[in-house]
């Protein structure tokens, strides 16, 4: 065991390295994950790298947003990948050749231009918009950032609450291991045995071109990713008429849909709006969050697998994240830090939080979801102890993110054992919420 490293004891050369990693990841309109391994714009990527970025330039950070935002198709989805057109279609697999969401998506509303994924993600986008406008109101209210921000993030959520209904519970779910952006979690192991993966001629793992196999999905994974996508395409994308293989109300998902209706909250009452219907909403949230996925013998939320219509029995950083609902029952929150402090979660060599049960059957210190710490899944429950007032504890998280950040080149996740970098480096939301983190 090597001892904590502490915090670079010049936090300038830290915030140097990564306002580089955002300068060098900058297309030109938004901001790739990594110009290796991810070479498009990612959604909850670029409300992430927008959070960070507020701090180097608003402008770009609203650029950032209002780039991802010309992606969203007329149901109101954001979708997880724009494509850049530039880029030869072997760059990054399934390529928009795969997806045709011009074409197959168009009865669901998806633009001509640009070409998207037709899957989402998390919903921290109205998050993210806000802290971007609360970081210069008066430069956001000049360009009318928010005045067109705000009616397409509402025109989102409401795709998330009525289209993605599919419990009929009030909570969102997931159609696909991608879109929770926890794509081989143990959380969906089960789910996805009733998946037959898709034939290995369909798939072409353009990630291993730069990411080592240990530290990335299995080959099964991706084949049933590709097949799951596959199906969603053939049914036009269109929720109504899909029938999907794989439906989960993820707890991560969910939570950063009410603090983001919280954000939209914020922003109607900022643009004068009077009857906006977004705090009640988020009441109404979090008590489904708290009556669907709260789990009390376990401290924790777990994910609900539709299929099964049961709880998923596996302990993941995902049913940590609700910490960041400002108006859990005070229990919950007394139990989620309990849960942080024990043998699950608690990875003192580099203080930061696992992405799955260090002492579950399928831990994995290596391989992506399943063991790896995050810095946006740090960032998180940081903000979540945070909210809730445990400075301490908000403490130690940050401490811990800004060492492992600046001694693993900004690595996109890290061993939570050693803190042995993993996975790709100079990835962006490392690099943009350490940023954040330092300011
Ligand atoms: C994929 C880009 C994305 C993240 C996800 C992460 C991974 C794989 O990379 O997804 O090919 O979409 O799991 O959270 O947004 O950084």
């Amino acid at each position: 065991d090597r001892p904590a490293p502490t915090v670079p004891a010049d936090s300038l050369t830290l915030r140097r390295g990564a306002a580089r990693v955002l300068i060098d990841n900058w297309t030109g309109t938004s901001t790739v994950p990594s110009r290796t391994l991810y070479p498009h714009q990612w959604s909850w990527d670029s409300a992430f790298i927008a959070i960070g970025l507020r701090h180097l330039s608003v402008r770009r950070a609203q650029r950032e947003l209002e780039s991802l935002l010309a992606g969203q198709w007329a149901d109101g989805r954001i979708p997880h990948i724009v494509f850049n057109p530039a880029l030869p279609h072997d760059a990054y697999f399934p390529s928009p050749d795969f997806w045709r969401s011009s074409h197959a998506g168009r009865t669901a509303g998806a633009p001509t231009a640009p070409e998207t994924s037709g899957i989402v993600q998390p919903p921290v986008h109205a998050l993210a918009a806000w802290l971007v406008h609360r970081a210069d109101p008066e430069e956001s209210s000049r360009r009318g950032f928010l005045a067109r921000a705000y009616p397409r993030l509402a025109a989102w959520h409401d795709y998330l609450l009525t289209r993605r209904d599919l419990g009929g519970g009030g909570l969102a779910a997931v159609v696909h291991p991608w879109e929770p952006g926890m794509d081989n979690s143990p959380c969906w192991d089960r789910a996805l045995q009733r998946v037959e993966p898709a034939p290995p001629d369909a798939v072409h793992r353009a990630d291993l071109d730069h990411g080592h196999p240990a530290d990335r999905p299995t080959d099964l994974d991706y084949g049933r990713y590709v097949r799951l996508a596959t199906d969603y395409r053939e049914a036009g994308y269109d929720d109504r008429a899909a029938r999907h293989g794989f439906a989960v109300e993820d707890p991560c998902f969910n939570a950063l849909l009410i603090v983001s209706e919280l954000a939209l909250a914020a922003m109607a009452h900022d643009l004068g709006a009077t009857t906006a219907p977004h705090a009640t909403r988020a009441e109404e949230l979090t008590h489904r969050l708290v009556t669907r996925l709260w789990d009390d013998t376990a401290g924790l939320f777990r994910a609900r697998d539709l299929g099964s219509d049961a709880l998923v029995d596996e302990r993941s950083v995902t049913g940590l994240i609700p910490l960041i609902v400002p108006h859990l029952p005070p229990d919950v929150v007394r139990r989620l830090r309990e849960t942080l402090d024990g043998p699950h979660f608690s990875a003192p060599a580099t203080r930061l939080v696992p992405s799955y049960d260090l002492t579950g059957h399928a831990f994995d210190p290596k391989r992506y979801w399943r063991g790896p710490a995050w810095f946006n899944t740090a960032w998180l429950i940081h903000r979540g102890l945070s909210t809730h007032g445990l400075e301490e504890d908000a403490d130690r998280l940050r401490q811990g993110v800004l060492a492992e950040a600046g001694c693993s080149e900004f690595a996109e996740y890290v061993d939570p054992t050693t803190g042995a970098a993993r996975g790709t480096r100079h990835f962006s939301w490392t690099a943009a919420l350490t940023l954040d983190l330092l300011c």
